[in-house]
């Protein structure tokens, strides 16, 4: 039966707080209401599948919910379950669980006592809008091309071509060559202008595999068709999700060693000789650039995403498919003839992203080879692999330890595992049943973790408990991996974790921060940006929606956060300031996470089942 919320009930301090899901654009000036204590994913919840909301409360006596409609109209009610202490959250919590409450709807809440969450939504389109968003993160970030209306999203947004002068880049000083390479095009990887091979790999990897696993497994890949994305590519035939990643693959390309002793290895990176302050957009850095050596990391990540690349083009633009797999050989030739030229930490003026263990990336390559072409070689290099058809659940985290996750731009054997499962291959049939049990297995590891943690989130941080740099983009893995064991074995508990675990982006974590701009009523509002720098010079624009921040990193490494949060529980290790390049940055390997999943669960959560057990 419908009740009215006794005043007593209704929210206290909801301030300024926009009502509604989706809030106004993100900007510094704009003060947002404070955490609530009942927290929620401030986008929404989908009919049929679990909903949690999280209470930060001590005691261990179950305490009554409600969930109240637009209006204070009470809709369904229980009590929570008390979860205890969760210490990597700093948290004692319960969890109050309204997954059987079906019904659509605008502007509901869930109310504890005198406390109450911000707002929420619940409709099987709560990702539609979102998962563009998160797509549109690539267009933005385009080197090379003016970006402009319409497709900036608006004026603010656009913005001259950046880094024409990528056309002709020379070698550092002591990086063993002296020509000079056009590097230009890509995307910039982040807040500064640097491109990186390794994190182009992985994201490009994550968006062709978006698109491989909608095509084999999945029933949306309409929505990535021409014309569906707002690019200016849109009414060439070509999928436009594949328009998107070939900007940047054209530009991985360019990084290969055109001849010499070092021929068809790849070029580590290109960045700016210095760090440039912030407030700079891309065509104002008058900074120079340089090419670092080639590396036997970057060299692999060429030869895999070329060898994806050239399958998936194979149909649309044959010469295209054919470079991309001319040049995914000779990155892998090359490999195998400098298999230990390591990418080293230190340096000024770009990230290091160093990596001095590379059997994993020769994995990877050899797997999305051997999909691609069915040569014998490749499959034997897979079989003899210590990687072969695995999936490890966990992997060494940057701030000591380890952290529940299966990959990152520096730990790659589970992309080939992936590849091998998603897409249709000669390795057989028993194999690739292999292949998806480690993706299972895998997941249940996080479906374990989520049922440990309190907060309900399928991610820890290990022994040494410490959250690592650009920890969304952890969990968003697990993320993806969950939603895979889904497509394998058709259990929702995995989609229900997928769900859960986007929930904790979006607002149902220690922070109540949805980490994504322009949604949700506390949505970030200043990621480390060079351009979208409004915070610290209102010339520049703020950042436009459906930009992932890397989130909670236990190391404070800026100064910013080292000054203002020393002690912090791992997931409070947070500040949405543009200073923080170490808990608040944005990253290509972030946001092509963020877009699988929010694709994913925009695909299910229009084909609605019934929530079950978690
Ligand atoms: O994401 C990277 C993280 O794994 C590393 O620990 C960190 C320090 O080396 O660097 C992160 O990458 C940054 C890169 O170095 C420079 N561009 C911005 C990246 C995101 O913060």
């Amino acid at each position: 039966m419908r009740a009215v919320l006794p005043a007593l009930l209704l929210p206290v301090a909801v301030g300024c707080a926009p009502i509604g899901a989706k809030t106004a654009p993100p900007g510094s000036k704009i003060k947002d209401a404070p955490p609530a204590a009942v927290v929620v994913n401030q986008v929404g919840y989908f009919p049929a599948l679990l909903k949690l909301a999280t209470v930060r409360a001590g005691g261990s006596a179950p305490q009554a919910w409600s969930l109240v409609d637009s209006v204070g109209h009470e809709v369904q009610s229980g009590q929570t379950v008390v979860a205890g202490p969760d210490t990597l959250a700093g948290d004692t919590v319960q969890i109050a669980d309204f997954s059987s409450f079906d019904r659509e709807g605008h502007g509901f809440a869930l109310v504890v006592g005198s406390d109450r969450s911000y707002p929420f939504d619940i409709s099987p389109t709560i990702y539609h809008k979102l998962k563009y968003d998160a797509l549109t993160f690539f267009y933005q970030n385009r080197s090379g091309i003016e970006i402009a209306m319409p497709y900036a999203g608006g004026p603010q947004w656009a913005r001259p071509a950046g880094h024409l002068s990528d056309k002709s880049v020379p070698c550092a000083a002591g990086s063993g060559c002296s020509y000079r390479l056009d590097v230009s095009g890509g995307w910039y990887d982040a807040g500064d202008h640097g491109k990186y091979v390794v994190t182009g790999g992985i994201s490009v990897w994550t968006l062709l595999n978006l698109y491989e696993r909608t095509k084999h497994l999945g029933s949306s890949l309409a929505d990535f068709a021409d014309g569906r994305m707002n690019i200016p590519e849109k009414g060439n035939d070509v999928p436009d999700l594949l328009d998107e990643v070939r900007w940047e693959m054209e530009f991985l390309l360019k990084m290969q060693v055109p001849d010499g002793d070092r021929a068809g290895m790849v070029h580590h990176k290109i960045h700016d000789k210095e760090w440039t302050a912030l407030g700079l957009a891309p065509h104002e850095d008058q900074m120079p650039r340089f090419l670092y050596p080639p590396s036997t990391a970057a060299t692999l990540n060429l030869a895999a995403v070329a060898a994806q690349a050239a399958r998936i083009w194979q149909s649309i633009d044959a010469p295209f498919s054919k470079r991309c797999l001319a040049a995914a050989e000779r990155a892998w030739q090359a490999a195998q003839r400098h298999p230990a030229a390591f990418a080293l930490p230190g340096g000024v003026g770009g990230g290091p992203y160093e990596d001095v263990k590379v059997d994993d990336e020769f994995y990877w390559a050899a797997a999305e080879l051997f999909i691609t072409t069915k040569k014998p070689e490749y499959k034997q290099f897979l079989a003899s692999s210590p990687y072969y058809l695995k999936v490890a659940p966990r992997l060494p985290s940057t701030e000591g330890g380890d952290v529940a996750s299966p990959m990152t731009w520096q730990t790659t054997a589970a992309l080939g595992t992936i590849s091998l499962a998603v897409v249709p291959n000669a390795l057989g049939d028993k194999e690739i049943v292999t292949a998806r049990k480690a993706v299972t297995q895998a997941a249940d590891a996080y479906l374990q973790i989520l049922q440990k943690r309190g907060y309900r989130v399928p991610i820890d941080y290990g022994q040494a408990g410490k959250a690592p740099w650009g920890s969304n983009s952890f969990l968003l893995n697990n993320l993806v991996v969950l939603a895979l064991a889904n497509d394998f074995n058709h259990e929702q508990r995995y989609l229900n974790a997928v769900a859960a675990g986007m929930d904790y982006i979006l607002g149902r974590n220690p922070m109540d921060q949805s980490y994504v701009t322009g949604w949700g009523a506390r949505p970030l509002r200043n990621p480390h940006h060079r351009f979208w720098a409004h915070q610290v010079n209102e010339k520049y624009p703020s950042a436009p929606p459906g930009m992932v921040s890397g989130g909670p990193n236990s190391g404070l490494e800026d100064p910013y956060v080292k000054a203002a949060l020393g002690g912090c529980a791992p997931e409070k290790c947070f500040a949405d300031n543009i200073e923080s390049w170490a808990t608040n940055e944005i990253c290509i390997n972030w946001n092509a996470p963020l877009a699988w999943v929010l694709a994913y669960l925009d695909e299910k959560g229009t084909t609605p089942l019934k929530h079950d057990q978690h």
